[in-house]
């Protein structure tokens, strides 16, 4: 794929529907894998177990690594958090939907957190079990961040949207990767393996469900700004089936925020089922990794937390690993470096860990239509195009669903702008926590960018915003974000390719790479510079 593939103008007329790679189960299945192999189809991790390589996480980064280590014949073993998440609960789904938040929605939490959490005016999160769930609201001091929890990452509770960034804006992003490496081999092979591909435009035009993304369509065209579809790793024809009614209705049934029962490629589907197939990987799901340090003979020794589904640790085991891959996500990968790095586990690692993190410029907002303009109480909650103002104001906006059942007569946008602002991560040894330096009134930039296209469009269409989605009276949905990005920059905490600085066989291969921003939504350069990465490691450190 090429740069400018991923995002395609809309005039509202045909275009040719993008190919893409069905990745379903072991239908994906590279031909020539190896035959399963007992040893890493076996149970969790056993207390004192040593292995070739350890994986922090299965989000993108983690299920690239493993998924070409094991290609190259190296058996690897995956600790992750979160659940595995493939049994369906008592009313035979997997997970719950965004209008029904229970017991499966919020890690370790007893009540919602939603990111729109006010309708009307009024508070709409609601007291839950809490429960090992699928979505993480990480709250710190300035900034609520959203992940998942689970084999599979982001990939459990993202919106599949599956952006390669304009390539002039690579270099900006991350200026010491050769750009065209990424554009002909590492992009093109990210997207075929994670099975992107695009809404077929013809049915987008006649759908109910995506009547809210046409009207986004219209109002921006008339403002004048461009307006792009934006591919996504749904199966767009089990979409259109589940219109027809033919199959379960998953993303016309509100299914994203707390999973995906049907149409959407997560990880699970594509790299992680790839990788599992090759016999060669292991997956410990409900492992929270606590601590690595060296163990002589150049092994490491790595901590870990067996935990129940309330969240109670219920064993710990020490293994020992020849690598260790951090792939914990932003996040996760930054707060364990920095804690192992202050508490002298790691003593090592140079000063650039925990900096250089950004939230990607993500900025909320709804505008209210006239009552003539209605949005469909229908909504996929699958986005699929967005408002591409980068160049002149710093902002691109997704137009995103807001899938309440109901007629809301709302335009709703997740915007990703070019915000400056940089926040570093520290610890904070007498809490025994790592703190996040991000400053809420940070957001103001992100604001301000994200008005270079509201403020035209409410200006042109005589409308306003809505200030009943985020709090009473209140525009911005500012307190927080989806795309987590930095922490153990490239370059700088670590080498060119993730090899991290002072601890021989340590790498990081996540977002945490990432220096604060990519322009788009992140998930496709992660993996992309995931894949990069991971070909240089194997050929020249394993
Ligand atoms: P990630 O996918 O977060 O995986 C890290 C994994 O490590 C998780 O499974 C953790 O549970 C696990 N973990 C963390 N700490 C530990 C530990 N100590 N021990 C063991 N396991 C641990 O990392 N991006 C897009 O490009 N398009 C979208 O449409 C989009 N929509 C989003 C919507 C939502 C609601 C959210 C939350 C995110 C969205 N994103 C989207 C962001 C995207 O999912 C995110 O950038 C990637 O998932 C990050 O990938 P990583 O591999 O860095």
């Amino acid at each position: 794929m090429s740069d400018t593939s991923s995002l395609r103008p809309s005039s509202g007329g045909r275009l040719s529907r993008r190919g893409f790679i069905a990745g379903t189960g072991a239908a994906v299945v590279l031909g020539g894998t190896a035959p399963a192999r007992a040893s890493a189809a076996a149970g969790p991790i056993a207390d004192g177990a040593h292995v070739p390589v350890l994986v922090i996480g299965t989000g993108y980064g983690g299920a690239v690594a493993a998924l070409r280590l094991a290609q190259a014949g190296v058996d690897v073993h995956m600790v992750e958090m979160g659940m595995a998440w493939d049994t369906p609960g008592p009313d035979g789904k997997i997970f719950c939907n965004t209008r029904e938040p229970d017991y499966r929605s919020y890690w370790l939490r007893t009540r919602t957190k939603a990111p729109l959490n006010y309708f009307l005016g009024f508070p709409i999160d609601r007291d839950i079990p809490r429960h090992t769930g699928v979505l993480d609201a990480e709250e710190f001091a300035g900034i609520t961040v959203y992940q998942g929890r689970g084999v599979g990452g982001g990939s459990l509770v993202n919106g599949g949207m599956a952006v390669t960034p304009k390539r002039e804006n690579f270099a900006s992003v991350l200026p010491t990767v050769n750009a065209a490496e990424m554009y002909d081999v590492y992009y093109p092979r990210a997207n075929a393996a994670l099975g992107v591909g695009s809404v077929d435009p013809a049915w987008f035009e006649s759908t109910p469900y995506y009547q809210y993304a046409r009207v986004g369509r219209k109002h921006a065209q008339r403002s004048g700004f461009p307006f792009v579809f934006v591919p996504d790793v749904y199966d767009w024809d089990h979409m259109k089936q589940e219109e027809a009614g033919t199959v379960p209705k998953s993303a016309l049934a509100a299914e994203i925020l707390y999973g995906n029962n049907h149409g959407k490629k997560s990880l699970q589907k594509t790299y992680l089922a790839q990788a599992r197939a090759t016999g060669r990987v292991a997956i410990s799901p409900l492992h929270r990794v606590t601590s690595v340090a060296p163990a002589g003979s150049g092994r490491y020794a790595v901590t870990i937390e067996q935990l129940g589904t309330s969240g109670a640790v219920t064993a710990t085991k020490t293994v020992t690993a020849g690598r260790v891959f951090f792939a914990a996500g932003s996040v996760g990968t930054s707060k364990l470096l920095v804690k192992l790095k202050a508490t002298g586990a790691l003593p090592n690692l140079n000063g650039e860990v925990g900096k250089g993190w950004g939230d990607n410029g993500n900025v909320m907002c709804g505008r209210a239509n006239h009552l003539w303009d209605p949005t469909g109480a229908q909504q996929s909650a699958i986005p699929c195009a967005g408002i591409d103002n980068w160049t002149a104001g710093g902002a691109f906006a997704e137009v995103a669903p807001l899938p309440t059942g109901i007629e809301t007569f709302a335009s709703f946008y997740l915007s990703i702008t070019r915000n400056p602002h940089r926040a570093e991560f520290t610890w904070n040894a007498a809490a025994g926590r790592v703190d996040l330096s991000w400053q809420t009134a940070w957001k103001q930039p992100s604001i301000d960018m994200a008005k270079t296209i509201f403020d035209r469009i409410n200006s042109k269409e005589g409308t306003i915003y809505r200030t009943d989605l985020f709090g009473v009276y209140k525009i911005w949905g500012d307190h927080l974000t989806y795309h987590p990005l930095g922490g153990a920059v490239l370059g700088r905490a670590t080498d060119n390719y993730g090899r991290l600085s002072g601890h021989p066989g340590l790498y990081v291969i996540d977002g945490a790479l990432i220096p604060g921003n990519t322009t788009v939504n992140p998930f496709v350069t992660i993996t992309a510079l995931a894949e990069r990465n991971i070909e240089r490691i194997i050929a020249t450190d394993l």
